[in-house]
């Protein structure tokens, strides 16, 4: 009987002849990111010469489990039919967000023609306006004279200087976060930073970083133990870092790599010119149903999206969303009907446990993606956006029963359930959409249904 535990995976037993060389950084080691770009990477740069350095933005531990076993770690494809299993090496070096040092000298790197970037909507750090807050206490914190940056925008903005200070050239930075234009919202968020603490830094980033827009999904649930198991038994060598996804992925790009960049669309990925539609489809039949199932389901005690949207109720409020979102989806080639029938079938994936509570963070920062387009659009064409309203109703409903708000301005949300009726109603939409929490005929409605969900 053996009874030892399978050897850690390793480079070496992998047999990777994989890329030495780093061509990409990437910021956000997270989850998504592996089973995302770094599979991507993977799968098409046979030649070896855009290996990935990626950088932890919250949690170090990420970068501890991952350099033990040299980077690698497997990818679990969860399909209702069975799994299948591929080991990623196209991670060459994982890091503590922290290493300063080692980001600049890879972003200053004349062989590094891409930095990606997967940190959450919510670390972009933009007001309303969509410009860097620069009053929030993160950017303040890293303006101070000598502070080491901890926020993206910080951290970013510094191993740019070093790499103009090297003259090395142009790069692209890829945002592959849920925010609509992403590219615009990277370049906001790194050229107001850097607008603030060297002007003409920023004048240089203004003129040598493309900022590429990318629309991205692939769910991507939280591995667990289990998961770990699973993988030792497949693959004959222990994997401390697995990660767990749904067999589809889509990876949408628009922008320009001046210096260089894997042939992703080998892999599938599709470059388009205009990008806009694509996102739209994505973040609002996607991730506002996503956010919808997470406070409907939730507040019906539900757990999981497959739990939740098993519901004919929750179904129903999904469908009547997506009715109402899909009268503004309209570009040519979009062909909702058929995205919708495949989000039906990805959301009743039985085998993908994918948490509603982990859905449910940042509220505040995802619903003005998801709910309040669908709903301002909705307006416009003098209708009222019931269904995105209930959304945002949802949402409240949620937060007035939930025993803990993760949410970027959970402070905010506290301070407007502690009011009552109508003024708790308005403190909660002015959170999302400041000039809408003065439209009486919204907060109506919204009071309405709120009345409804009692
Ligand atoms: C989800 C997304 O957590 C969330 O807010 O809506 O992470 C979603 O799973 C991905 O965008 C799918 O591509």
């Amino acid at each position: 009987m053996r009874t030892d535990a399978p050897a850690l995976l390793d480079r070496r037993s992998h047999g990777a002849s994989r890329p030495a060389r780093v061509g990409i950084v990437h910021l956000g080691l997270g989850a998504f990111h592996r089973a995302h770009q770094a599979w991507y990477t993977d799968r098409v740069d046979t030649a070896g010469e855009w290996g990935i350095a990626a950088f932890t933005g919250r949690s170090p531990e990420a970068a501890r489990l991952l350099d033990a076993q040299d980077g690698l770690f497997t990818v679990v494809e969860r399909g209702e039919g069975g799994d299948a299993f591929h080991v990623v090496s196209s991670i060459v070096e994982a890091h503590d967000g922290a290493d300063l040092a080692r980001l600049s000298a890879l972003v200053a790197a004349p062989t590094t023609g891409v930095v990606t970037i997967t940190v959450t909507e919510a670390a972009y750090l933009l007001g309303a306006d969509g410009a860097l807050a620069a009053d929030s206490a993160a950017v303040l914190a890293d303006l101070r004279p000598g502070a080491a940056p901890t926020t993206m925008p910080g951290r970013l903005v510094h191993a740019l200087a070093a790499r103009r200070d090297a003259g090395v050239g142009a790069i692209a930075v890829v945002s592959c976060d849920n925010l609509p234009a992403n590219g615009a919202a990277a370049r906001a968020s790194v050229v107001g930073m850097a607008e603030l603490l060297d002007p003409a830094l920023a004048d240089w980033i203004t003129a040598n970083v493309s900022f590429v827009h990318t629309s991205v999904d692939r769910i991507t649930p939280r591995a667990t133990p289990a998961d770990s198991a699973e993988v030792a038994e497949a693959i004959g060598r222990l994997d401390r870092a697995p990660v767990v996804t749904e067999p589809f992925t889509s990876w949408v790009l628009s922008g320009d790599f001046p210096a260089g960049r894997p042939e992703w669309e080998a892999a599938g990925a599709v470059f388009v010119d205009d990008i806009e539609p694509f996102e739209r489809r994505k973040l609002w039949l996607l991730n506002g149903a996503h956010s919808l199932l997470a406070y409907v389901g939730a507040t019906r005690g539900h757990t999981t999206v497959f739990d939740a949207i098993s519901d004919p109720v929750c179904q129903d409020r999904v469908e009547q969303f997506w009715d109402e979102a899909s009268a503004h989806l309209t570009a040519p080639g979009l062909d909702v009907g058929s995205y919708r029938a495949a989000l039906l079938d990805r959301f009743g994936n039985s085998r993908i446990a994918h948490h509603l509570a982990q859905i449910a963070t940042d509220g505040s920062t995802k619903l003005p993606l998801r709910a309040i387009p669908v709903l301002r659009a909705e307006l416009a064409e003098g209708r009222s956006g019931r269904a995105s309203a209930g959304l945002i109703a949802a949402w409240i409903a949620w937060a007035a029963e939930a025993a803990h708000i993760a949410d970027t301005r959970a402070p905010q949300i506290e301070a407007a359930l502690s009011l009552s009726g109508r003024a708790r109603t308005v403190a909660m939409l002015a959170i999302v959409d400041d000039d809408l929490a003065r439209d009486a005929t919204v907060v109506d409605l919204l009071e309405s249904l709120l009345a409804a969900t009692h």
